[in-house]
């Protein structure tokens, strides 16, 4: 049985450590010296037989291998997954999805896919979300997005789309970004891409962390059981913390502050020990119902809706353990659409029929060669016997004289297996040899709408805020014009709306809405009160008030969010109102609000009056007011939020009633020393709505 260490049993045997070892060359030779190279006189030419200059520099001129020419920027962590029970076992011969004694050891790679491996991360975009998993019965890989569907049907439209998406050729401008002419250009000539650059421009393409999306598997597929019978299938993962995301300005913002903000998140949830966790869930679908949808099962630009299939759970994954290198392990990782185990299959999606084409391709080059899964991170934990020989890079030393099938000489080895094999499903294909879309594939606006009309009414707002903003950066009128003409075709005030923020007449005409939604699709409707891994700035100088500050921090931290003590003017330490030291965590000019998830500013009369003379402090409450945040203040902490010109109105009943909770804005004063109890209790309430998306912020200048 694989335990949930079998693969970090097997990558213990080629872990190293540098400790207690002495420098030498590839070859083991001992090295003292490694400042100077060998040279022929003090001021003189470099010798060719400094064997050590030449073999250390011509490393380094290889160090570097091509990155992916999609999803090259990401984020990668060890974990496993273990099914909750068996009930699966009708529909799939999987034995990782079935035995629930098995937990299986796996490793997740997250990623944007537009911009280069150096790219920031918060930048709109798709999100990759692929899981390797080691399972007894040999790798799968599930290589998923954060979003349902996707941009194109047919795979032989990947290097166009790509092509549109990445900086343009010319001058290889913007980086990471879809607002610019020839990504619209392409959208506005091929509908397809709608539904999917709908959930691009909504909240979903900004998550707020790893830890907090959703992951599909997009296609369908298809589960085989033991007896041979298919079932078609959808992947889902939901965060157990729930699906948030962070705002646009925000995200411009925390390029610049912190370019690898979901990277640095998931690294330090899983270093502190709050592990992340998804829920994997099926969508299942008979294969008598396949043509029981008003869309066709095999057209990647549709969702089967959770209303009229629910998502069924199958387990839990949890990722507990970072890489030791990055290089070695996320950068090396693998992915194949067709690394299947029985029990999970295909089906004739076109675009799944590509991608099993494609990633095997792309490794060769990325890896140089056909011994990429022989690479630690990629071996299965699963027994491989192959025939195959050679190559660049090769690890393992064959013995025997025969590699080839069938042979007498190796005893008939490797043997044909028996049991638990591979068998791909059986069906039966007929047809002409034509190129041409299935008809069943031509809808293109109905499930737009679907989403369009799902949204919560501030959903709608950041999504046509974002149209603005990407056909704002379009400079060629006939693309923008063509967009909203397609815009229009998905619903009329979102075409008008979008219209009238890039001084363009809304398109007349337009098709009707058919009403329908799809209340999964909001995130309104995925949240979660949890305050979990949330980061609180705790604003500080001075004169603080230091039982506040120590008492919210310990309650937060209870509750597994994370407070840290941002000193204004320096770092180090402040002196307390009581004479006391505060520790400080982060010297507030280093910091910025948007990396945190709210803020609290505790009183002290003179920490209060310097912090509300300190524009960066001003600035920090009210910018994180602008995003819909919760602000906290207690006593003399209150006169900085009244600086900021934010929270009127909590700041009136706060006057009015001694406390004020109104709006993700908690105000009160401490009694007898300390903060109320309600007080860290709103607090922490509305933390765990995350954001106060009802608060108009339009007017705040930050
Ligand atoms: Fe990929 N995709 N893709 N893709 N994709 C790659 O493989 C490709 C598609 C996805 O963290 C590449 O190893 C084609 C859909 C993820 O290493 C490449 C088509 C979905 C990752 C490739 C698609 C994805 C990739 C680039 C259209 C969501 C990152 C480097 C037919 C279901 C995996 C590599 C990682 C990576 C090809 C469409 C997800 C070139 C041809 C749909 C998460 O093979």
């Amino acid at each position: 049985m694989a335990s949930g260490d079998a693969k970090h049993e097997q990558l213990d045997g080629v872990r190293a450590d540098a400790d207690d070892t002495e420098l030498t060359t590839q070859q083991g030779v001992r090295i003292d010296h490694t400042d100077d190279s060998l040279q022929a006189g003090e001021r003189g030419p470099t010798l060719l037989e400094d064997f050590h200059f030449r073999e250390k520099v011509t490393h380094f001129d290889h160090e570097r291998i091509p990155e992916r020419v999609v999803h090259a920027r990401g984020a990668g962590a060890y974990g496993h997954f273990q099914p909750y029970d068996g009930w699966l076992a009708d529909y799939t011969a999987a034995k990782f999805l079935t035995d629930p004694e098995v937990s299986t050891p796996l490793f997740v790679r997250f990623s944007t896919v537009a911009g280069s491996r150096g790219s920031a991360d918060t930048v709109r975009d798709v999100r990759g979300f692929a899981t390797k998993f080691y399972t007894e019965q040999g790798n799968y890989d599930l290589v998923g997005n954060n979003f349902p569907v996707f941009f194109i049907q047919d795979g032989i439209k990947f290097p166009d789309f790509v092509h549109a998406v990445k900086p343009e050729p010319h001058n290889e401008i913007p980086q990471a970004a879809s607002a610019h002419d020839t990504l619209w250009d392409f959208v506005s000539l091929q509908p397809e891409t709608l539904h999917t650059i709908m959930w691009l421009m909504s909240d979903r393409a900004i998550p707020r962390s790893y830890r907090m999306m959703q992951g599909f598997g997009v296609h369908t597929f298809r589960l085989v059981n033991a007896q041979g019978k298919g079932t078609f299938v959808k992947f889902h993962w939901k965060p157990v913390l729930g699906s948030h995301s962070l705002v646009w300005d925000e995200c411009q913002k925390i390029a610049g502050a912190d370019a690898d903000f979901n990277r640095r998140d998931l690294w330090d949830a899983i270093e502190g020990g709050r592990f992340p966790e998804w829920e994997l869930g099926v969508q299942l679908v008979e294969e008598s119902d396949e043509f029981a949808f008003d869309f066709d099962l095999l057209d990647a630009t549709k969702i089967i809706p959770e209303e009229q299939v629910p998502v069924r759970p199958v387990g839990k994954m949890v990722l507990d353990r970072n890489p030791d290198n990055f290089f070695a392990e996320t950068e090396q990782i693998a992915f194949h659409t067709a690394n299947v185990v029985p029990g999970i299959d295909f089906t004739n999606d076109p675009l799944l029929q590509a991608r099993n084409f494609s990633y095997l391709d792309t490794q060769l080059i990325r890896l140089g060669g056909p011994n990429f899964a022989q690479i630690p991170i990629n071996r299965p934990v699963a027994e491989v016997s192959t025939n195959q020989r050679d190559g660049y890079g090769q690890q393992r030393i064959h013995r025997g004289t025969t590699s080839y099938t069938p042979n007498t000489l190796g005893g008939g080895c490797p043997a044909i297996a028996d049991s638990e094999v591979f068998k791909h499903y059986q069906a039966r294909v007929d047809g002409d040899k034509i190129r041409r879309r299935s008809e069943s594939f031509s809808d293109h606006f109905s499930q737009p709408t679907l989403f369009w009309n799902s949204m919560a009414r501030w959903e709608k707002e950041h999504i046509v805020e974002a149209f603005r903003f990407e056909l704002g950066k379009v400079g060629d009128q006939g693309v923008r014009e063509r967009v909203l003409g397609e815009l229009n075709h998905i619903d009329h005030d979102l075409a008008a709306a979008v219209a009238h923020g890039i001084g363009l007449e809304a398109p007349a005409g337009s098709t009707e809405n058919h009403g329908r939604s799809s209340p999964a699709l909001s995130q309104a409707n995925s949240p979660t009160e949890s305050v979990e891994t949330r980061k609180v700035a705790v604003l500080v100088a001075d004169g603080v008030d230091a039982p506040a500050v120590q008492q919210l921090r310990r309650e937060l931290s209870e509750l597994g969010a994370v407070a840290e003590v941002l000193g204004a003017g320096h770092d180090g330490k402040v002196r307390s109102a009581d004479g006391s030291e505060v520790d400080v965590d982060v010297a507030a000019r280093t910091a910025m609000s948007v990396v945190y998830d709210a803020v609290f500013v505790p009183g002290g009369a003179e920490s209060a009056r310097t912090l509300a003379a300190d524009g960066h402090a001003v600035h920090f409450v009210a910018e994180a007011y602008k995003h819909h945040k919760t602000i906290a203040a207690s006593d003399e902490g209150v006169d900085v939020v009244r600086q900021a010109g934010v929270a009127e109105r909590a700041r009136e009943l706060a006057e009015r009633d001694g406390f004020a909770a109104d709006g993700g804005v908690v105000l009160g004063a401490s009694t007898g020393g300390s903060l109320p109890e309600r007080f860290v209790e709103e607090f922490a309430a509305a933390l765990g709505r995350h954001r106060e998306w009802d608060r108009d912020t339009s007017s705040v200048p930050a």
